[in-house]
């Protein structure tokens, strides 16, 4: 049978959160057995902005573990680190020679993200729709599972290979993103105005994957609320409207069911029952963690093997890109 082509990506730039979660991985894994999934730790995208390289080597362990920890198997799924498969270098510089500066320029992510690095902005964060480009492009990816912030990117990917099929040939796949229709945007606990992030600095804006009990219970007890009583999906109230989100995706309720178990009941009772619900959901996923990277070993095998077979892919692709242009 002829399976389609997934690739997604994830950065290592901090702990994954349950937004990552949420409107990620858990999906990655809910299709992986109906795709050829290829699942990266995009190391090479963490860089574009400063990372202390002891953070960086642990967060890269620790990104690769959670996948695998969250169900990602070696039977349906390629889990590789980016920088490890060379071609991703290679063919990024090829698209920025077929890229237009003015396509890059719309980028929202980099217009909020730059606002943060002000002058220290780097070139590679400018460029890093393009390698996000390669990456999907190198492996044919029909499919792009990802977060509602990336679909402007996944457009753009589609933009570049149509703009170069143009030129040199059908070489590369047009993919798709693939965005779930509820969680494509958890929000902080703390400003639930923005998307729950990895490098955001109040720690307690996030529930991270690897947080205990406790830490849970505090974070969601200082989520930000509102004045008023009603416990209903309104988005109007962005605190609550994210909390029964989280809630609704979590135990898997109708909308409507979830408003009438919590009628009547206390802002309070939200939050101590949704935190329940997220350390039981994420006590599974944390025993895996911690038993898997027991063993060293275990994980720098996958990780190996996963990139092998990423590179043989990725290279076959990339003889086609360089013998298309004229390079070869
Ligand atoms: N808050 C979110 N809600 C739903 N999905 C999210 N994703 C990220 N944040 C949320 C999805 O997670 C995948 C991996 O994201 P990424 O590592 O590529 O980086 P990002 O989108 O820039 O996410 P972060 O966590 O906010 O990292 P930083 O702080 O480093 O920028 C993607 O599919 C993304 O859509």
């Amino acid at each position: 049978m002829n399976k389609k082509t997934v690739f997604s990506g994830i950065q290592a730039s901090g702990h994954l959160h349950l937004g990552n979660y949420l409107g990620a991985i858990r999906n990655w894994k809910a299709m992986q057995e109906e795709y050829n999934n290829y699942f990266c730790v995009v190391d090479l995208h963490t860089i574009t902005v400063p990372q202390h390289p002891a953070e960086l080597r642990a967060n890269i362990r620790e990104v690769a573990g959670l996948l695998i920890a969250a169900g990602l198997d070696e039977e349906h799924s390629v889990v590789f680190v980016q920088s490890k498969v060379r071609a991703h270098s290679e063919l990024v510089w090829i698209l920025n020679c077929v890229t237009p500066m003015g396509w890059l320029h719309r980028m929202t992510q980099f217009k909020e993200k730059s606002e943060k690095q002000k002058e220290e902005v780097s070139v590679g964060l400018y460029d890093y729709p393009v390698l996000q480009a390669a990456d999907i492009l190198l492996y044919d990816a029909h499919l792009v599972p990802v977060g509602a912030d990336q679909k402007q990117h996944v457009e753009l990917c589609r933009d570049i290979a149509q703009r170069f099929n143009h030129r040199y040939g059908e070489i590369f796949v047009l993919p798709d993103a693939l965005i779930p229709p509820v969680g494509g945007r958890v929000m902080g606990l703390i400003n639930p105005e923005k998307k729950m992030s990895k490098s955001e600095e109040k720690q307690e804006d996030s529930v991270f994957l690897l947080d205990t009990p406790d830490q849970i219970r505090s974070k969601i007890k200082r989520a930000t609320t509102d004045s008023r009583k009603e416990i209903v999906f309104d988005e109007e109230r962005p605190g609550i409207y994210n909390l029964l989100t989280i809630y609704q995706l979590l135990t898997g309720g109708k909308r409507e069911q979830i408003e009438t178990y919590f009628e009547g009941k206390s802002y309070k009772t939200l939050k101590e029952e949704l935190a329940e619900v997220v350390i039981e959901s994420l006590r599974p996923l944390q025993q895996k963690y911690f038993d898997l990277t027991g063993d060293n070993n275990f994980l720098d095998q996958i990780l190996s093997r996963g990139a092998e077979q990423a590179g043989a892919r990725a290279e076959k692709k990339l003889r086609q890109v360089t013998e298309a242009m004229g390079l070869r």
